[in-house]
Parts: C-alpha cells; structure tokens; sequence
C-alpha cells in the first residue's frame, strides 16, 4: 500500500469544501455473506484509496471527524479479511477520515477485550494525535446498512443496535456491546474503559454503567439501519465466560475512577502510554 502522507495538507493543498453531513454516495441496504474465501490481495486491490495502516482520507471534501476505528483481535485472521472487504468500501463511501487500528492480544492468557480498547485509544492517538472520535468494533460484526454512520455525536452511541444473531432487536435496553463509538472527550469522561475484565461478558455493561453514571445517555441509530451480520463462530480458546463479570458490574460507580485509560499497563511502551493518557486528560477533562 502507498505510504500515508502527513496528516495535515501542506500550505499549498487546496483548501476542499467540508464534507456533506449527508453522504451523497451512500446506498443503504447491503448484501452480506460470508460463504467464498476472502484473500487479502483481494481486499487491497479493491481499495486503492487506502493508504498503509489503513488509512483514508476523502479527496474531494474535509470530514469534520477523524476517526480511529480499533478492533480487539486474536486469531480472528479470516474474520478481519471479510471485516476490511466490507467495511472500506462503506467508510469511504460515508466520507470518513480514518484510521483502522486492530490490536493484537500476544500470547495465550485469557482474553481482555476493554483493556485492549483502551491501548487501541492510546496507540491512535500515538500515532495521530489529531483523532476526536473512536469507534471500537468487535472483527466478526459487519453493517447491514451503510446509513449507519462510523462518527461520534454529542452522546455515545452504540451502533450494533440489530444482530442476526438476536432476531435483530437490542437483547436489553442497556445493551452497548458489538460497536459502539466515543468522542475523545466522551471516552476521557468515562475514565476509558475497565482493564479487569479477564474472559467473556460484562465489560459492555460496565462501560454503559460508566456512560449513565457520567450523565451521558446512549444515542442509537434507528433498528431498521443498525443492522448487523455476525460471522459464526465458536466460542474461542481462552475466552471463557468471567464468572465474576455478574459482581463486577455492580461496582462500576466505586471502580471506575481507579480503573481505566488513567491506569492501562502494557508492554511495551508502557510508560510512555501512561504519560500520553494523563496528557490527553489534562487537556480534556479537568473534572478526573
Ligand atoms: N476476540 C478475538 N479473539 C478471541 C476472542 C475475542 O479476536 O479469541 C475479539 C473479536 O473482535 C470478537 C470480540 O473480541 O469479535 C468479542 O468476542 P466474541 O466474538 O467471543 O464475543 P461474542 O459475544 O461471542 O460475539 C460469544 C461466543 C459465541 C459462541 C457461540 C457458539 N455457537
């Protein structure tokens, strides 16, 4: 892939007319299926526009967002491949600025989806300090409907509001797993996401604690365009449901402060990422 130009046009770039709120090239309802092989050559051939690292940025017009789209991954190789054949072609058509950011869960202990959104957040920013809205999207969840569209609002919102694999409707009110997407801002409010969830189920609850308890309200799209295709699978090796997460969620409001973007350990880097997380807060959130 060609290698991304800096993030900002130079002093001589035309200036482009910012981008339409309604995407014009947008087509609504889309045929998803996941029977024949997807090869990546495939996938890079069909998206010439993007750039390395999953880059793109709209040519003719400037979108008022720049998006960091971050997926929590481990051995979910073909699953990505029919996520990055779907999903450019729709974030292109919706006229995004983005970024794609898949993180990679190294080894083989148990599987902590939140933790590894928050490095995503932080690793984003590492990289384009310019991003202002994050979705975070599990690899096996392909939109139905490209008028769902990938950019923050003034509330969090979850976008996977309709999966196949619950009759397409919401499986409880407080639902806010799948995809969903936080401004900086939102997420910084928020403390992040929660790091001590070890396994399978109850970090989406406690994220949607976290949200209410800040005063926030959840926006969705409507549940005849936030349709989704879930790519069937078995339960993955180290991934066991947390027999904890039942407890867990009913203490978000005492753990929340001390749990989250404030205090991601990783390797490596790990220092550095503490540093630029209490940069990030200082500058946007005053109030943790
Ligand atoms: N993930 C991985 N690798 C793993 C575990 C999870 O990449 O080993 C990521 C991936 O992005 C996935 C997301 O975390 O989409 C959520 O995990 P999940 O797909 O296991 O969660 P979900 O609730 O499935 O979708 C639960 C198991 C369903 C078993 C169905 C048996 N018929």
């Amino acid at each position: 892939l060609p290698e991304a130009p800096s993030a900002r046009p130079g002093p001589t770039a035309p200036v482009l007319p910012p981008c339409p709120d309604s995407p014009p090239g947008l087509v609504g309802r889309l045929l998803i299926e996941f029977t024949s092989p997807m090869p990546l050559e495939r996938v890079q051939r069909e998206n010439p526009g993007v750039l390395l690292g999953g880059r793109y940025t709209p040519p003719d017009c400037t979108p008022a967002q720049t998006v960091a789209v971050i997926i929590p991954f481990r051995h979910r190789e073909h699953h990505l491949r029919y996520w990055l054949h779907y999903l450019h072609p729709i974030l292109r058509r919706q006229r995004l600025h983005y970024g794609i950011y898949v993180i990679n869960q190294h080894g083989e202990d148990t599987f902590n989806r939140a933790k590894l959104l928050n490095v995503g957040f932080l690793e984003a920013l590492k990289e384009d300090a310019t991003y202002d809205c994050f979705i975070f999207s599990d690899v096996d969840l392909v939109p139905m409907d490209d008028r769902n569209l990938y950019r923050c609002g003034d509330q969090p919102r979850h976008f996977a509001v309709a999966m196949d694999k619950f009759g397409f409707r919401l499986p409880y009110a407080g639902y806010f797993g799948g995809v969903s997407g936080l401004s900086k801002a939102q997420f910084l409010r928020i403390n992040g996401f929660p790091n001590e969830y070890w396994g399978w189920g109850g970090e989406d609850d406690d994220i949607f604690n976290r949200i209410s308890l800040t005063g926030m309200k959840i926006s969705r799209p409507d549940i005849r365009i936030g349709r989704y295709r879930m790519i069937k699978h078995d339960r993955d090796k180290h991934n066991e449901p947390n027999p904890q997460r039942f407890t867990k969620i009913q203490n978000t409001k005492l753990t929340m402060k001390r749990d989250g973007i404030g205090s991601v350990r990783s390797k490596p880097g790990a220092a550095h990422r503490r540093a630029a997380a209490r940069q990030a807060m200082s500058e946007d959130s005053p109030s943790l």
